[in-house]
């Protein structure tokens, strides 16, 4: 890869999972399978997938590594349950990488993306609810969209972020500085 030919300059990390049963009811109730399974998928897989991706990315001298959280990870959002562990875990985990692979010239960041309507949202109960807690009490009173986020990413994963690392950028409408 020295010759210029291989390499990434970055990579983005976009997955989760919990079993639909326990992003309902109580946390108390979660089984230690499936509060692993949930680490696993959504919080591990950032470990393994920068740990494959560091050699490609310093061939190029450097580069970005980008992961998706939620507010959830910081403070109880009713349902979230054992995705908000297993979102803590994630940003602890791009804090460490960030550590890691700075003096290679890897950055490494989370965006924290207010609710946005996909295909997975549909299954979620409630969801329609969060959108007009949203529309209602956000400071820019209204939702976030897939563009939203898009947009965010390509700065971060930009040079325009060239000394930014270990931080999470908020694309939620300002909904994070509420308290009430
Ligand atoms: O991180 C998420 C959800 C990720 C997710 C979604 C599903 C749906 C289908 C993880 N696992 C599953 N498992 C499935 O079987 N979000 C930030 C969106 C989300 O999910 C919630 C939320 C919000 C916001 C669940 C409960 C309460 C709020």
């Amino acid at each position: 890869m020295a010759d210029g030919l291989g390499g990434l300059d970055g990579v983005v990390h976009s997955i989760a999972f919990a079993r639909a049963h326990d992003l309902e009811g109580r946390f108390t109730d979660t089984a230690r399978e499936d509060f692993l399974l949930a680490m696993d998928i959504s919080a591990y897989s950032l470990v393994a997938m920068a740990r494959r991706a560091e050699p490609l990315l310093e061939a190029r001298g450097g580069g970005a590594i980008l992961t998706m959280t939620y507010l959830g990870g910081i403070r109880v959002v009713p349902n979230y349950n054992v995705m908000g562990v297993a979102k803590a875990a994630l940003d602890a985990s791009m804090r460490h990488l960030a550590s890691d692979l700075g003096p290679k010239g890897i950055r490494v960041n989370a965006i924290s993306a207010g609710p946005v309507r996909t295909l997975a949202a549909r299954s979620i109960a409630g969801f329609p609810t969060m959108e007009a807690i949203v529309e209602e009490r956000a400071p820019l009173r209204r939702n976030v969209d897939a563009d939203d986020v898009g947009n965010a990413g390509l700065y971060l994963m930009s040079p325009l972020a060239s000394n930014v690392t270990g931080t999470t950028l908020y694309v939620d409408a300002g909904y994070h500085a509420m308290g009430m």
